[in-house]
């Protein structure tokens, strides 16, 4: 916004290219979680309650001009019944049509529990020990069958269906790893490459072509056949990118590629391949944080910290997330410099995440252990180095990155990471972010954190120190480069950039 309140010519020209084709086109997304959580309360009436997640906010205020319809897994008994229907975005009276998918119970187990995550999630992060796992067998086989083909079969025939109802072009863009099967499903289903243009956004990072090897052949073609299906693919990062090309030119020996053009050509079809770095809702994020409920956080959070310094993290009990070498850090950095006794505080906001899949089991009780050996080697009668918080709570989550000192974002590998984008938006105290190398939000907020490796401990509770006695002339320069560059670029922009690069591209 202009300081008048006028939109800036950027954000207007992107508007206006955003009202002028999809005023023309129709637009179908497909993501493996919908919009909104669907809850049956006593009088058994159905509420929704949206969902977080940027791409819902990035069409809300669009979706007067847009013929918008959102696919995704029913996932309760509530999903299921309901089926299809329009649902409210906001309280101005801005809607989306909402359809589920139907799977069979154990067919959403095997695609969600077995091959989306661990399997291919697990792949993505660098994450398996091939020495051990993961270990293939007939009933990996029967996941991916009747799970993960399976479910992304139904989704291929919604979207077809959709596709066919509409006399307008659609615009089908596809959300993550839970759905790499569909785009050449649906091309087989629709068998013309008339009607839709698609798009398919990966949220995760892409590895390399070495870290694809561990998947058997059947497997890994399919996921490239299927992707190389898409018109636009979307990354995070450049490197992702590039990877993906990589991987296709060693895995598909049919495919063509063109690394400085981002293209990939398959079976006479051409994929162009960028980044589209993702981003938060900025405005929804600081009208949260201004709220009453966020500053009764706050204060409670105030009055159990008092003025010790704060070192904050804010994560899925997630292994990816590297949590226990967070933990080790904080542990370093009392041994390292045990003056900080008494003086500084680690406040972990978990949120409970798949706890379905064993792995995720074991990782939460690896991270409570750790959590518990720093606070019984180091901790004071009247002071516990590290405070865990589990539970999903979001307003006190933002509360939480309003006290920070320092954030530290320490993944072992994060498609983006909004956390890091979060924190220097709300925070009051010109924190620190202390961000991995291996997220995706380094390529953009590199030159305002402390950049660390993730598997390096004693760098991490180094950088921790380092954050903890920075003046607070650099703490400044560092949170307000932070803040400009990530309220430049916001979801709205990362919706933006994809539609512009369709148009540009004649897609
Ligand atoms: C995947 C990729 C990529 C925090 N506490 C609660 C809560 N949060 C919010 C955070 C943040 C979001 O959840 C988590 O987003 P991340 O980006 O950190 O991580 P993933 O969940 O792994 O997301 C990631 C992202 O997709 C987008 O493309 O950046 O790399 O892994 O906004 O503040 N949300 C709720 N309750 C809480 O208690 N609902």
């Amino acid at each position: 916004m202009n300081d008048d309140g006028s939109l800036s010519d950027l954000e207007s020209g992107c508007r206006d290219l955003q009202i002028e084709l999809l005023k023309k086109w129709v637009l179908i997304i497909a993501a493996n979680r919908a919009p909104v959580t669907l809850q049956t309360d006593e009088e058994g009436e159905i509420k929704f309650q949206r969902s977080g997640g940027g791409l819902v906010t990035a069409l809300t205020g669009l979706a007067q001009h847009v013929d918008a319809t959102w696919i995704a897994s029913a996932v309760t008994d509530t999903d299921r019944a309901w089926k299809e229907g329009t649902v409210p975005l906001n309280e101005e009276g801005d809607t989306i049509q909402v359809r589920f998918v139907l799977p069979k119970e154990a067919a959403y187990d095997m695609y969600y529990n077995v091959i989306s995550n661990p399997l291919l999630w697990f792949l993505q992060h660098n994450m398996w020990n091939i020495a051990r796992a993961p270990t293939i067998n007939r009933d990996t086989w029967k996941a991916w069958e009747e799970g993960y083909v399976a479910v992304n079969q139904l989704f291929a025939n919604a979207i077809a269906k959709q596709v066919r109802s509409s006399k307008r072009h659609a615009l089908v863009m596809l959300q993550d790893y839970q759905l790499y099967l569909v785009p050449a499903l649906l091309r087989k289903k629709m068998r013309t490459r008339k009607g839709f243009t698609l798009t398919h956004f990966v949220h995760i990072p892409w590895p390399g072509a070495e870290d694809w090897s561990i998947l058997p052949p059947t497997m890994r073609r399919q996921i490239l056949e299927g992707l190389c299906a898409v018109d636009l693919l979307g990354f995070q990062t450049r490197d992702d990118g590039l990877n993906f090309i990589r991987t296709c030119e060693t895995h598909l020996p049919r495919a063509h590629v063109n690394y400085r053009h981002g293209r990939v050509w398959f079976k006479n079809h051409s994929t162009y391949v960028r980044d589209f770095p993702i981003s938060i809702d900025v405005p929804a994020l600081k009208h949260l944080a201004e709220s009453e409920e966020v500053a009764n956080y706050r204060e409670q959070i105030l009055d159990a910290v008092g003025d010790l310094q704060l070192i904050v993290r804010i994560d899925r009990t997630e292994p990816s997330k590297n949590i226990v070498r967070g933990f080790q850090a904080m542990d370093e950095l009392l041994d390292l410099y045990p003056e900080y006794k008494g003086k500084v505080q680690f406040l972990a906001m978990l949120v409970p995440s798949r706890m379905e899949v064993e792995e995720y089991q074991n990782y939460l009780d690896e991270l409570m252990a750790a959590a518990g050996r720093v606070n019984a080697r180091h901790g004071e009668s009247e002071w516990e180095p590290v405070r865990v918080m589990v539970g999903e709570n979001y307003p006190r989550a933002i509360a939480a990155l309003q006290l920070y000192d320092v954030l530290l974002v320490n993944s072992i590998a994060d498609g983006m990471n909004l956390v890091a984008k979060e924190g220097p938006v709300v925070n009051r105290k010109h924190g620190v972010v202390i961000l991995s190398e291996r997220t995706g939000a380094r390529q953009q907020l590199e030159s305002g954190a402390i950049v660390i490796s993730p598997i390096d401990v004693y760098a991490t509770a180094e950088a921790m120190h380092q954050a903890l006695i920075m003046s607070a002339e650099q703490r400044e320069e560092r949170a307000r480069r932070l803040k400009w560059m990530i309220e430049r670029d916001d979801i709205s922009a990362w919706f933006c950039s994809q539609l512009e690069k369709i148009d540009e591209l004649n897609l």
